[in-house]
């Protein structure tokens, strides 16, 4: 079958069942994914219950199991478990996943682009496979904001988007849904009072400005940009095109960033941190890493980013206390070009991936870097939570899954990112492996 007649089945499951229970991945494109089917479920007069899943293990999918009585859809997740998934859920199976799939659905009806001949990791996510689905139930427009947001946040954007985001992007902009403008590479363009806005977009690396506020102002000063208005602090938004031009040209020039220049995507009907795409995708991972998947799922249905402000304050707190201990190094070590944080109990296994991310993309390692993180889960499985990431050329995938199952755990995920559960009793062995497999030695 090609892309479209599965499509065309998911959208014919949908529309089969009157009761559906959704389990999703936790993090914003799952939740995204999430948000367009339950929406699209509901239009359809339809029940759909959301459960979310931040590990997808074997004894989490067990505990599900013994729940889901009804068909059932997989959202985000799946296509590494699907023996396991089929194994366990007799109900009629639907897989709405990006990720690279391991053996063959024989009963399940598996939609994923890597199947046709799409790039899961460029051309299409979760969100994206949701509202293709969607769209086939009913009208679906108003609800492609939230497929882009969900591509965004799993980094589908690099420069551009491509394959169907692209297609989504173009109608999205043609419905006046989604504005589209080159800029510096400024972080909270919606959120942030302009000098707090300069002084925190690390991704220019600028290091004057960097976590310089006050250097910030004397920049805007030079602009004869005014950074308050009215005694209020201004944002971004608040400057008129001449004074955005001025200052997006002058961060690109000083900025040493290949990649200085982005394209910032506007969602004018959706407020405050939901405007943005990349902000809306870093509160909705805010909220699955903290365990508040639900209410991300709630901001997007109802619209409203405030009701997850404590929980992205709290998200703030704890990523810097992540990454406080990383620099403390007692746990660290370098192996060619494998960089493996042995973090334990000491970060929670819900920010080691974003711990990886912050060292990979903050440029605190160099980039053919792999960085790897090992955190204990606290949901008594007596596992562990591994991520890897890197800017490099290593495909992670198969180096963390092969060496996730050589110490009975199960990895899977992207060339650039990926991850995987393992035994914690097997730490080390897995490590051992996970050297072998990259043919470095410690
Ligand atoms: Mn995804």
């Amino acid at each position: 079958m090609d892309f479209a007649e599965l499509l065309d089945a998911a959208a014919a499951f949908i529309r089969a069942h009157d009761d559906l229970t959704l389990i999703s991945h936790a993090d914003a494109d799952g939740i995204c994914a999430s948000a367009i089917l339950s929406r699209t479920c509901e239009r359809a007069g339809k029940r759909a219950q959301v459960r979310f899943l931040d590990q997808p293990s074997a004894p989490a999918f067990a505990a599900l199991a013994a729940q889901a009585q009804g068909p059932v859809v997989f959202v985000d997740m799946g296509s590494s478990h699907l023996a396991r998934i089929e194994e366990l859920f007799t109900a009629p199976t639907l897989i709405l996943d990006h990720h690279q799939a391991q053996g063959e659905a024989r009963r399940a009806l598996l939609v994923n682009p890597f199947l046709c001949g799409l790039d899961g990791t460029r051309d299409i996510s979760a969100a994206g496979i949701a509202w293709e689905v969607a769209s086939r139930v009913g009208d679906a427009d108003d609800l492609l904001p939230v497929a882009l947001i969900g591509a965004q946040a799993d980094n589908q954007e690099r420069g551009a988007f491509q394959g169907s985001n692209k297609r989504m992007l173009e109608r999205a902009g043609a419905a006046g849904l989604v504005a589209t403008r080159e800029g510096a590479r400024l972080y909270g363009t919606q959120s942030r009072p302009l000098a707090r806005l300069i002084a925190h977009s690390y991704d220019l690396e600028i290091p004057e400005l960097r976590k310089n506020p006050a250097a910030a102002r004397r920049l805007l000063d030079r602009l004869g940009i005014p950074a308050f208005e009215g005694g209020r602090e201004r944002m971004l938004a608040d400057l008129t095109a001449r004074e955005r031009l001025a200052l997006d040209e002058e961060l690109i020039r000083r900025s040493p960033h290949p990649q200085a220049r982005i394209v910032h995507y506007t969602l004018p009907g959706l407020a405050g941190a939901l405007r943005d795409t990349r902000e809306a995708g870093t509160l909705l991972n805010a909220c699955g890493r903290l365990g508040r998947p639900e209410l991300a799922l709630r901001v997007l249905l109802e619209g409203n980013p405030t009701l997850a402000r404590d929980v992205q304050e709290a998200y703030t707190h704890a990523l810097h206390a992540a990454h406080a201990w990383y620099l403390r190094g007692e746990r660290v070590t370098r192996a060619g070009d494998l960089v493996v944080i042995d973090a334990g109990d000491d970060v929670p296994a819900a920010l080691a991936g974003t711990l990886c991310s912050v060292l990979v993309r903050g440029r605190e390692v160099d980039e053919a870097t792999t960085v790897v993180c090992l955190a204990r889960n606290a949901d008594g499985t007596s596992t562990t939570k591994v991520s890897a990431r890197t800017a490099g050329t290593r495909d992670l995938a198969p180096l963390v899954s092969a060496a996730a199952a050589a110490v009975g755990g199960e990895g899977g995920g992207h060339a650039v990112a990926a991850g995987a559960v393992i035994p914690s009793a097997q730490e080390a062995a897995f490590v051992d492996a996970l050297l072998r497999g990259a043919a470095v030695r410690r």
